[in-house]
């Protein structure tokens, strides 16, 4: 299989370059073409047709001089419309051709607001109201919320997990009430002042104690769920002189002290390792560690802790969360990598990559994610250089778009494949639902947060950065028809996408209305959905970073197909086995980033832009956002 992938700046189109400026001689030309000879052409004079002669001999002599490019305003899109219009202005034909074509419309001078309703709105909602009935959404997502809440609460209240059909809670994450914690700062996001107070007064009494007790937990797991929940909620609880966010609910130290001493006992990971590479299990109540027992621990889920440590040094005072932490990155930098892409197991043993197998899928996603979330964390402290973060960052990436991107038949969906057995093998055409992360956290590495418009006022985009906002589009587009194929409007784990190379028959997803049908095959395996985050997620920033609306209608489209389709009556929302069947059989699960992430990447992409703005505060993996400190 070729494994040339050309998603190059041929595939970019700037905003900009759409709009031109029109020379007089075309404004004259194209008005006399398009309405006068129109309308009076069978009965102009003789006096009307000598004038017509004399601007059609006029444009001849144009004609042939080259015609310097018209500038645009702005600096970068500027050096993109001079190339195209060098080009076309080359060929005489096709010069002639552009005369009688339609003038090209100049860009809209509309106001923000109203922006917003005419950049590729799909136009389901009133325009005067559009504000009121992005509020009324967010409510429903709200109720939402509540609802869930209100299953784990009835039947599961300390389980890591509800069951939502047997009504029961699980432990399947070591047993720290992960839920509770898990859910704590979306309620304090929402303003739900009743789940905050039952939450927080549960970890308040409960969770030292589990900590203190409990055996075995994933160290990445209970990080990123457990330890970024309890960070976010000191900061959204007026931490640190954080945002009072809660009314109700504990003191923010108590979220501290129960975040240090998590934190104390999950360092003995990285302490009993032999190398700079933790082990992926520690035992809570007396501070042990052990790898996996293959050995080996995920590459994503070692280089997925920097947030939640960097941070918690930063309020506690103690570096050596931040030390620890650091040097994981710091060790990753050196190791050899194809492209900047990187193996998705590593052994805590040598502190080596472990096999070929390439993938920004499961166990390999956050790496990537979090190069650049760390480095937009550091970068204006003054604790020391962290570009390397950055380039390690942009050179992924360029191996992303050179050695994984491709594009689907017939219909040119742009996907993310996988490299099974090294970087010297096929490409498979298989994209796990995890990927979507990856255009939110693309846009985010574009603008640094800023919305499109301002960065590009600001002249802050390099043409790598406008390249990669365009694949985040791309890929955001193919992560909502992953949902929109199927019968239930629910994306499955896993899909595969037709090539010119690959082709299996009746594995659609069902929806024979779908441009996309023939493009995505989905496997009997794959068709789960774990009421997973990742599209919502992608949705809520490319929302941010582009303002269009088109971003919110898909997130309320899901978020319809979730109503429908896995809310369980008596309370909870449950994961589903089959998204191709109408109605879906239920899987009996509602994971804590049902609650964690996907309802609150779903309220805030509905809600005031002006919410926990991008470029003030980074999102954990696990959606838990900690404030970007500048010093
Ligand atoms: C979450 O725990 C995190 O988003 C993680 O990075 C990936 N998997 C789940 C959600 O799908």
């Amino acid at each position: 299989m070729s494994k040339s992938l050309p998603y190059s700046m041929k595939d970019v189109h700037y905003d900009n370059a759409k709009f031109r400026h029109r020379s007089l001689f075309k404004v004259i030309t194209q008005t006399l073409l398009t309405s006068n000879m129109r309308r009076e052409c069978v009965t102009c004079s003789t006096g009307k047709f000598l004038g017509l002669l004399m601007i059609f001999g006029l444009a001849c002599l144009m004609l042939t001089h080259t015609n310097k490019a018209h500038s645009v305003s702005d600096g970068l899109a500027k050096g993109i419309a001079t190339n195209e219009e060098h080009k076309e202005v080359t060929d005489i034909g096709i010069r002639f051709k552009k005369l009688f074509r339609r003038a090209p419309r100049l860009p809209p001078r509309l106001s923000p607001d109203e922006k917003i309703f005419h950049h590729n709105f799909t136009g389901k909602l009133n325009e005067p109201n559009v504000e009121e009935q992005w509020k009324a959404r967010q409510q429903n997502v709200k109720d939402a919320f509540t609802h869930a809440w209100s299953g784990y609460k009835k039947f599961a209240m300390g389980y890591d997990e509800l069951m939502p059909v047997s009504r029961l809670g699980v432990d399947g994450l070591g047993g720290l009430g992960a839920t509770v914690v898990d859910a704590l700062d979306t309620a304090m996001i929402m303003g739900l002042d009743d789940v905050v107070s039952e939450a927080s007064s549960w970890i308040e009494s409960h969770l030292l104690d589990r900590i203190r007790q409990k055996g075995q937990v994933n160290l990445f797991e209970t990080t990123i769920r457990v330890l970024g929940g309890l960070l976010s909620a000191y900061h959204l609880s007026g931490g640190d002189q954080g945002m009072t966010l809660a009314q109700k609910g504990p003191k923010p130290t108590i979220y501290l002290d129960i975040a240090k001493n998590l934190a104390d006992r999950l360092l003995s990971a990285f302490t009993s390792s032999p190398t700079t590479i933790p082990f992926s299990d520690v035992v809570l109540r007396d501070s042990s560690a052990h790898s996996a027992p293959d050995g080996l621990s995920s590459t994503s889920e070692v280089s997925t802790l920097q947030l939640e440590f960097n941070y918690l040094s930063a309020i506690s005072g103690d570096p050596k969360y931040s030390t620890e932490g650091m040097k994981v990155l710091a060790h990753l930098k050196t190791l050899p990598k194809t492209e900047g892409l990187v193996p998705i197991y590593i052994s805590p043993h040598s502190g080596e990559f472990s096999g070929e197998n390439i993938r920004l899928g499961s166990r390999g996603d956050s790496y990537y994610e979090y190069l650049i979330k760390v480095w937009l964390q550091l970068r204006d402290t003054q604790d020391g250089n962290f570009t390397y973060l950055h380039d390690m960052y942009e050179e992924a990436m360029r191996g992303v778009k050179h050695m994984l991107v491709q594009k689907s038949t017939p219909s040119e969906l742009v996907f993310v494949g996988e490299l099974p057995v090294g970087p010297k093998g096929y490409l498979s055409p298989k994209m796990d639902h995890l990927v979507c992360f990856l255009p939110g956290t693309l846009a985010l590495g574009a603008t640094k947060g800023l919305t499109k418009e301002k960065a590009m006022k600001d002249n802050l985009l390099t043409f790598e950065d406008l390249d990669n906002l365009k694949l985040a589009e791309d890929l955001t587009k193919t992560c909502f028809e992953m949902y929109s194929v199927t019968s239930t409007g629910l994306a499955p784990e896993i899909a595969y996408f037709h090539t010119k190379d690959y082709f299996e028959s009746g594995l659609d997803g069902g929806n024979k209305s779908s441009e996309y049908v023939n493009d995505i095959i989905i496997k009997h395996a794959d068709r789960h959905n774990l009421l997973r985050p990742e599209t919502v997620e992608s949705l809520f920033v490319l929302y941010r970073i582009t303002q269009d609306p088109k971003y919110r209608e898909w997130g309320w489209q899901i978020f319809e197909s979730f109503e429908k389709y896995t809310k369980v009556e008596s309370g909870g929302y449950s994961s589903l086995d089959d998204v191709t069947t109408v109605p879906p059989p239920k899987r009996d699960k509602m994971e804590t980033f049902f609650l964690g992430e996907t309802l609150k990447y779903l309220y805030l992409l509905f809600g005031d832009s002006s919410v926990m703005p991008l470029d003030k505060f980074v999102f954990n993996t696990e959606a838990h956002p900690l404030p970007i400190k500048s010093s």
